[in-house]
């Protein structure tokens, strides 16, 4: 159990895959709440560090390169540069952001194994596994597909299914393919390590299940399912070109499981950010916190802790705070079906409002349960609570102080029972966030915080100093310093959330502090203090500036829909194939109904040489007295056919969309008929 006290504190962020670029839901599950947590951790002075990167290897990525032609090394610096930049852009403050492919983790990750091996934790097996013999490579985890056992989903991978959430091994797959060659598979033997993960079962059982009761009761419970089904050995190496090589003599071929080296970033990252790097890690007074989402808790929560175990020289996490999933618009977010807000986008249609974002994933940060974002919700949130509460509170302190007195923090000359009972405020609401991060309740937190700024609006709504300046310009002065105070403290207890609007609003009244403790304290701001120039920390969003956004949304469900059901590209021709073919730009004469037919039409259609009759079936999509005029593509030297009864001599050119409907490729009007297409 937590409670005791500790010297230090490790966070660690999950890694993400460098092989795409990040939208809001990484945010909102893992990065937000971590740089809350840490830059309040800063603000108290507590030794803490930051640690993230990018996780490098693994088969999305050399799927990924394989896509598109290019390296894995070529995807992984694109990726790692992009997200680097973005975490940067919106204010996330780690102290480092490593890579798994550097020098120092690939040592980390092969000294690692190293010692787990000659202390003789690993069972070495030999498996029939799928194999490729056309690439000849073993098809590991996504390099296979096939149908799920459990709900026939025909895409399934060969760790995980997708639709049903279920993972699987390849061999579970009904009629597995492999994705590098599209051929069917052989099996074939081959050696791997295992870590025999239920040895480790009963000792996981009780450090988490008894010692760990205070874990949020998502993670609990996911870990609690994982120990009641029983664990199984994983194997920790795979057979592909990419990744940490498995540091043994006769082990050609294989490699680290992503999923092996990838939490072991954490450890090389630090050992690349400070020399002092083991203080961190193995030294009990170290608090370690992993901050990630839902899919990884079995990683972190079990097979990283049994890794750290059997290695036996490092601390275990102390908690392990997961997030659930956050959808948009009511639908999960999707990288293939670009249903996602990606943060460099974002970032081009709202410069400067990264705290916007920021604030509104953590006001609905999906702590509990998956949780959904909407444009509206936050449009709403910025307008009714970050301008009309906060903004509006500090702004009318402001430009109070500067029209009543010249801009010169008045002196009290007389607290209220009412005034003290503010000011004696602040710091219960400061004990109410630090609670509230202290256990990881950031929604709570942010809440909580958020009442100083309401607390001060209806102070001055009360109050209303604007009324009473003509005749009692003392009390306007206790009146403005009070809110003055609240300003200050505002800046310290919303920094975590807010970094770059309270780095401003510290600037706009010339405050330099920053420690947590001094929130609540009397006179941060001291009277004949000068502050400086009032202007706007949030400006409202705008409607449209929404439905721009809903818009783009919408129109990447269009393209999807478009792209649904699209046919397969045929086998590769070459050109000469190709101009076997004898294209012409043709116009339609005549045209009318086969009698007795649905679909048929015949057409006369002029081809500069000379006149053809073609039988077409597009009678369900185009009416007769509608193509008179119309140009088209025919295909001149396809054999002569007879359909019903008429000889139909070419064909024109139709595009087929996926519901079926058919639609003229048409020449420009300016291409003459007979003229040859190629
Ligand atoms: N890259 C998975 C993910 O992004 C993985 C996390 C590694 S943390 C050690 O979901
Ligand atoms: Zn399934």
């Amino acid at each position: 159990m937590t409670k005791r006290s500790f010297k230090r504190t490790l966070v660690t962020s999950a890694l993400p895959y460098a092989n795409g670029p990040l939208h809001l839901g990484h945010l909102a599950g893992v990065y937000v709440p971590s740089d809350i947590y840490v830059r309040y951790l800063r603000q108290r002075g507590r030794d803490v560090i930051s640690i993230c990167g990018s996780d490098e290897h693994g088969v999305p990525i050399t799927l990924k390169a394989r896509h598109e032609g290019t390296t894995p090394q070529e995807v992984v610096d694109r990726y790692h540069a992009l997200n680097k930049k973005a975490f940067e852009d919106f204010g996330i403050t780690f102290d480092i952001y490593a890579r798994t492919t550097s020098p120092v983790h690939y040592e980390t990750a092969s000294e690692f194994f190293t010692t787990l091996y000659e202390k003789g934790v690993f069972v070495e097996k030999t498996s029939e596994q799928y194999y490729d013999e056309e690439a000849a490579a073993f098809l590991a985890d996504r390099y296979i597909t096939g149908t799920c056992p459990h709900c026939g989903n025909p895409c399934a991978y060969g760790d995980q299914c997708e639709q049903c959430g279920t993972s699987l091994s390849p061999t579970d797959l009904v009629n597995p393919v492999s994705t590098i060659s599209g051929s069917k598979p052989v099996l074939k033997e081959t050696r791997h390590w295992y870590l025999p993960l239920d040895r480790y079962e009963a000792w996981l059982k009780k450090w988490i299940l008894e010692d760990h009761r205070e874990w949020k009761s998502n993670v609990y419970g996911q870990c609690k399912s994982w120990l009641d089904q029983g664990l199984q050995p994983r194997a920790v190496s795979r057979d592909l070109d990419w990744g940490v090589p498995v540091p043994l003599e006769d082990a050609q071929g294989k490699v680290l499981y992503v999923w092996f080296d990838a939490p072991i970033g954490y450890i090389s990252a630090t050992r690349e950010l400070t020399p002092d790097w083991e203080k961190y890690w193995k030294d009990g007074d170290t608090r370690m916190i992993h901050f990630i989402g839902k899919d990884n808790i079995v990683f972190h929560c079990i097979i990283f802790p049994a890794m750290l175990k059997a290695e036996g020289s490092y601390i275990l996490p102390d908690n392990v705070p997961a997030n659930e999933f956050l959808n948009l618009e009511n639908d999960k977010i999707s990288t293939s079906r670009n249903w996602a807000v990606w943060l460099h986008e974002y970032l081009e249609d709202f410069p400067g409002k990264q705290d916007v974002l920021r604030y509104v994933l953590c006001a609905n940060a999906p702590e509990a349960k998956d949780n959904d974002f909407t444009w509206k919700d936050f449009q709403n949130r910025n307008n009714n609570e970050l301008v009309a509460i906060l903004g509006n509170f500090v702004n009318r302190a402001m430009v109070l102080t500067h029209k009543y007195f010249s801009g010169k923090v008045p002196a009290v000359t007389q607290l209220t029972p009412a005034d003290s009972e503010v000011l004696e405020q602040i710091g219960a609401i400061r004990e109410g966030v630090e609670q509230s991060l202290e256990n990881f309740r950031f929604r709570e937190a942010v809440k909580v915080a958020m009442d100083l700024a309401r607390l001060g609006n209806k102070y001055l709504a009360e109050t209303e100093p604007w009324k009473l300046i003509k005749q009692d310009p003392d009390r306007v002065a206790t009146i403005l310093n009070v809110a003055l105070q609240i300003s200050a403290s505002l800046t310290l207890l919303l920094d975590p959330f807010l970094p770059f609007s309270m780095k401003k609003l510290r600037e706009m009244l010339r405050f330099g502090e920053t420690s947590w403790e001094l929130t609540g304290k009397p006179d941060l701001l001291k009277a004949g203090h000068v502050i400086g120039a009032a202007s706007l920390l949030f400006e409202k969003i705008e409607d449209e500036q929404i439905t721009a956004q809903l818009d783009k949304l919408m129109q990447s469900r269009d393209n999807n829909k478009a792209t649904d059901g699209v046919a397969p590209l045929k086998e590769e021709i070459s050109f000469e194939d190709f101009t076997r073919m004898d294209l012409r730009a043709g116009t339609i004469l005549e045209a009318e109904k086969v009698p007795k037919t649905k679909k048929l039409i015949r057409m006369t259609v002029d081809l500069g040489m000379e006149q053809r009759t073609i039988v077409s079936g597009i009678a369900e999509f185009y009416d007769p007295g509608e193509l008179p005029g119309k140009k088209v593509t025919v295909l001149a030297n396809l054999a002569p056919r007879n359909i019903r009864g008429i000889e139909s001599k070419g064909m024109i050119l139709l595009a087929e969309n996926p519901d079926g409907s058919l639609h003229f490729i048409q020449p420009a009007a300016e291409a003459l008929n007979g003229s040859e297409i190629n």
